[in-house]
């Protein structure tokens, strides 16, 4: 009589753990898979075209807009020397090109004010636009033409680097406590589901909190904002992220259960 040939319990235990870690090795391909497929790379956007309502001579908007985040050069507001004043002002700038992003964009400035001497803004807010580029940011530093269709942006992410407090207001305006050293950049992340972006407005804002009552902490409620810089992604989806984390637990019991 024939006997059949059973595989030995270590042979088959063998098998067993190679057909698991083959299956543990299949779901950590997709996770990365479908992981590198959200990997969104947020895109920098140009900014042109600078206007304001008012500029302090020799520190003009487009200053602020030129690649350069070091030195004194800068965007600033005071007026009236030798009895200097500062008021509230707001500076525009086209997007080079659309942001578009059909689930929303999720927008990232950046304030670098490196001048020093604590010339930082004390009192910001940030809106955008999608109206035509020819109807706002006129290139003027004086009496430049800031009027359009604003979406006042509210910011959920808001950090000094230097660690002066941030405190967002309930105009949707963040308030910057004394700069800590006399240098500073803001980083600030606000979502938005317009689409088709052409233009962004910085109004920088007094408060009976600033020196001066602002709207920068420097001499006369002054500011220096050496440059602002956008950088735009798409808002991450929910959806998404739970979908890796599903697989990521699918692979951690699968995981789990190879070690046993
Ligand atoms: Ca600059
Ligand atoms: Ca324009």
């Amino acid at each position: 009589m024939k006997h059949l040939v059973s595989p030995s319990r270590p042979i088959l235990a063998a098998s067993i753990h190679l057909m698991k870690a083959r299956l543990l090795l299949r779901v950590g391909a997709v996770a990365t898979a479908i992981g590198s497929l959200l990997q969104y790379s947020s895109q920098a956007v140009v900014l042109q075209n600078a206007a304001a309502t008012a500029t302090q001579g020799g520190f003009t908007t487009s200053m602020a807009i030129d690649g350069i985040t070091t030195g004194d050069a800068g965007w600033a507001i005071a007026f009236g020397y030798p009895n200097w004043v500062a008021l509230a002002q707001t500076a525009v700038f086209e997007t080079a090109t659309d942001i578009s992003y059909p689930g929303g964009s999720r927008l990232e400035f950046t304030l670098h004010q490196n001048y020093g001497h604590g010339f930082t803004i004390g009192c910001f807010r940030l809106s955008v636009t999608t109206d035509d580029r020819s109807l706002f940011a006129d290139g003027s530093s004086n009496g430049g033409d800031v009027t359009a269709n604003w979406t006042v942006l509210s910011p959920f992410s808001y950090v000094s680097s230097a660690g002066a407090t941030m405190t967002k207001l309930g105009d949707d305006s963040i308030l910057a406590g004394p700069p800590p050293t006399g240098a500073d950049i803001y980083t600030v992340m606000a979502d938005s589901f317009l689409v088709g972006i052409t233009g962004v407005r910085l109004e920088v804002l007094e408060h009976p909190n600033l020196p001066d009552e602002g709207p920068g902490h420097g001499l006369a409620g002054n500011f220096v904002l050496t440059e602002i810089t956008l950088d735009a992604a798409p808002i991450p989806e929910p959806g998404a992220f739970a979908l890796i984390a599903g697989l990521g637990l699918v692979a951690l019991c699968v995981w789990r259960r190879v070690r046993t």
